[in-house]
């Protein structure tokens, strides 16, 4: 969707937005359903990269305690607790630069793949930078998501971000999507960046070829020992609710990811979330090492909104690539 296009629907009066953004809703999905999605930390902590936001760079003193790549058994158990609680999708996050094909450590990790894949519920995997043979190698493995974010807009992120680039992402996405993996991506609110960035990463993002499978909106937890400890201007629900009402039309066959930060969120604005379009959350009590609502509050709030948790797929295919549209940058 082109930038003015998304500075028609920002610059619309909330209720105007949203009454757009239930009608696009309701024409792709009339299930009333929200996806559960159970995140797991399989290597925490010591990372290279410089992310600003995030606790598991090694470069801020966050304090948090490094661990090294889980045992599969150990993996397999909390996989197995996610499938019995409800969730329908396992995403596995490791703090990495990336992988590399032919390594011990990814060796683990397409065993650990092999094996959660057979759970019956959709594998994403959140592992850093791919390329081309690493994403067919997860592919092969039974990973049905890759999630890489594009975090913000390429002009706000190098404020946030040095040791990678846009591009890196973008080519990381392209390599993904050429595997035929379907992609998670999306980005944190609360970065300092201003709305025409936020925007700008939604221009980004809805201009995919194929268009992303799934659009997480995070809300920046401010981490401490990190250099957004003391957070930016904080993000009020109202511009949350307009993003996730934006990205639901950009995005319609996306399921949009109302994701970290739901902690500070109370149950009326989550469920001004919903109803902008929102039809996912991160499940359990932990996201990788910060905190998320507990089990028992979501499917309370679940149930008094009258929704309900989505049922199993696992034969999630990756959508098909048309190139009838104009591939984004890193295709070239
Ligand atoms: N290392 C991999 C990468 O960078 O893609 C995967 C893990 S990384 C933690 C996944 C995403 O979590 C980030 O892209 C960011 O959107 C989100 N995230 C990390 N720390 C966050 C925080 N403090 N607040 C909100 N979102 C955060
Ligand atoms: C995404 O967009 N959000 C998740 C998942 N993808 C990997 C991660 C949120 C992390 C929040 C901070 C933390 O737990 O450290
Ligand atoms: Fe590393 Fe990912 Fe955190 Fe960046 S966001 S520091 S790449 S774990």
């Amino acid at each position: 969707m082109l930038y003015q296009e998304l500075q028609a629907l920002y610059d619309l009066p909330l209720f105007d937005l949203l009454k757009r953004s239930r009608d696009v809703h309701d024409a792709h999905w009339n299930d009333n359903e929200i996806q559960l999605c159970t995140l797991l930390s399989i290597k925490t902590g010591g990372c290279s990269e410089d992310c600003s936001y995030c606790a598991q760079s090694a470069r801020h003193s966050s304090g948090l305690q490094i661990e090294r790549l889980m045992d599969k058994d150990a993996v397999m158990e909390r996989a197995k607790l996610a499938r019995d609680s409800g969730s329908t999708r396992f995403c596995m996050g490791a703090a990495w630069r990336g992988v590399r094909s032919g390594t011990k450590r990814f060796e683990q990790v397409l065993d650990i793949v092999r094996d959660v894949s057979a759970l019956g519920m959709e594998v994403c995997t959140t592992l850093g930078e791919l390329g081309p043979e690493e994403a067919l190698q997860l592919k092969e493995a039974g990973v049905t998501a890759y999630n890489h974010n594009l975090d913000t807009s390429r002009e706000h992120y190098p404020n946030i971000v040095t040791t990678h680039t846009y591009d890196d992402r973008l080519r990381t996405i392209r390599n993904a999507q050429d595997a035929g993996m379907s992609v998670c991506c999306g980005g944190i609110l609360g970065l300092g960046e201003t709305p025409e960035d936020r925007l700008k990463m939604l221009e980004v993002i809805s201009e995919f070829n194929p268009q992303p499978e799934s659009v997480p909106i995070n809300s920046l937890m401010p981490m401490p020992g990190t250099p957004l400890e003391e957070g930016k201007d904080p993000v009020t629900v109202f511009e949350l609710v307009r993003m996730i009402a934006i990205a639901r039309i950009a995005v319609p066959k996306a399921k949009v990811r109302l994701s970290a930060g739901r902690t500070q969120l109370s149950e009326e604005a989550q469920a001004m979330c919903f109803f902008a379009g929102a039809n996912s959350i991160f499940y359990g009590d932990k996201l990788l090492t910060a905190k998320n609502p507990s089990i028992q509050k979501d499917l309370d709030l679940i149930k008094q909104l009258g929704l309900s948790a989505k049922q199993p797929n696992p034969n999630l295919n990756a959508p098909e690539t048309s190139c009838e549209k104009p591939l984004s940058p890193c295709c070239s």
